[in-house]
């Protein structure tokens, strides 16, 4: 019998599978960073998120912002195997004329915010987590972030802010991969101890393996509501997970695969279980 995991994991692969299509077919950059976040995006569409295409304007829906805007592909992918538009649109990432633009856009049906200039999700999302907690609605919001954007103020500015005002339905994740767009973490800016800086700010915050979908459900899951400080998750990923000879290699920030090594990788995803 299929268990929980089971349909978050396939849909996770399918992610996977679709940015490599997409990226190598616009001959575009950032495929490393679309592996890296799949698990996430697959265990947040398929199991929290309290939104679908028939309530993508209501206004109680939960709020996802994809601060890393970077990771597009994988955002329009888990949003087309949703159902907000419909798969085939995938081919048409980061053509001319599409709205399927290299950087998520919001003219994109689920997408909430326009984002690829780093550092302005979690400002966005502690006031959409301000709004909900005056207006006294149900909704939550939650900002997906890198660990390169975090070299940008703004995030600190917003991360004191919801600490002060106790946005208990903002949850954030830093997507913990260790590597940026031109060297390692450590070497450009380092973040640690990160999260004793969170906890400084009067965060919550949890520690889980970004790839592993019952840590990231249940660490969700476990989320204090009413606790008077907004949650993060470190979620600590590998940059290219899933395609072997991308994992952990900088080069794949940028570089797109070409046919043969499109095909390598579709090959290794076809072989997971
Ligand atoms: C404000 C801003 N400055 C610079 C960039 C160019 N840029 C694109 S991705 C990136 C950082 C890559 O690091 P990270 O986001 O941690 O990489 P990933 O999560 O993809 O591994 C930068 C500086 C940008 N998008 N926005």
């Amino acid at each position: 019998m299929p268990g929980e995991s089971d349909h978050s994991v396939a849909l996770a692969n399918r992610i996977r599978m679709h940015s490599l299509r997409m990226i190598h077919t616009a001959q575009a950059s950032h495929i490393g960073t679309c592996l890296s976040i799949a698990d996430l995006l697959a265990v947040l569409y398929h199991d929290f998120l309290r939104v679908s295409p028939a309530t993508l304007n209501a206004e109680d829906r939960d709020r996802f912002i994809l601060s890393k805007g970077h990771g597009a592909a994988a955002l329009y992918a888990v949003l087309a195997e949703r159902g907000f538009f419909p798969i085939a649109e995938l081919d048409s990432y980061n053509r001319d004329g599409s709205r399927l633009t290299g950087h998520a856009s919001h003219h994109v049906p689920g997408v909430e915010l326009s984002t690829g200039s780093l550092g302005h999700g979690l400002s966005v999302g502690a006031g959409l987590a301000l709004a909900a907690k005056r207006l006294n609605l149900p909704y939550r919001t939650v900002v997906l972030l890198s660990d390169g954007e975090l070299d940008e103020g703004s995030n600190w500015e917003a991360a004191l802010f919801a600490g002060h005002h106790q946005l208990d339905r903002l949850v954030a994740i830093v997507d913990y991969n260790k590597i940026q767009s031109y060297g390692s973490v450590r070497e450009v800016l380092d973040l640690e101890p990160l999260t004793d800086k969170w906890r400084a700010f009067r965060w919550y915050v949890t520690e889980i393996d970004g790839h592993q979908h019952d840590q990231i459900r249940s660490a969700l899951n476990r989320i204090p509501s009413d606790s008077s400080q907004p949650s993060v998750l470190i979620a600590h990923t590998v940059k290219g997970k899933g395609v072997s000879y991308m994992e952990h290699q900088l080069a794949w920030h940028y570089k797109s695969p070409s046919q043969e090594q499109l095909r390598s990788a579709l090959a290794e995803l076809e072989a997971q279980p």
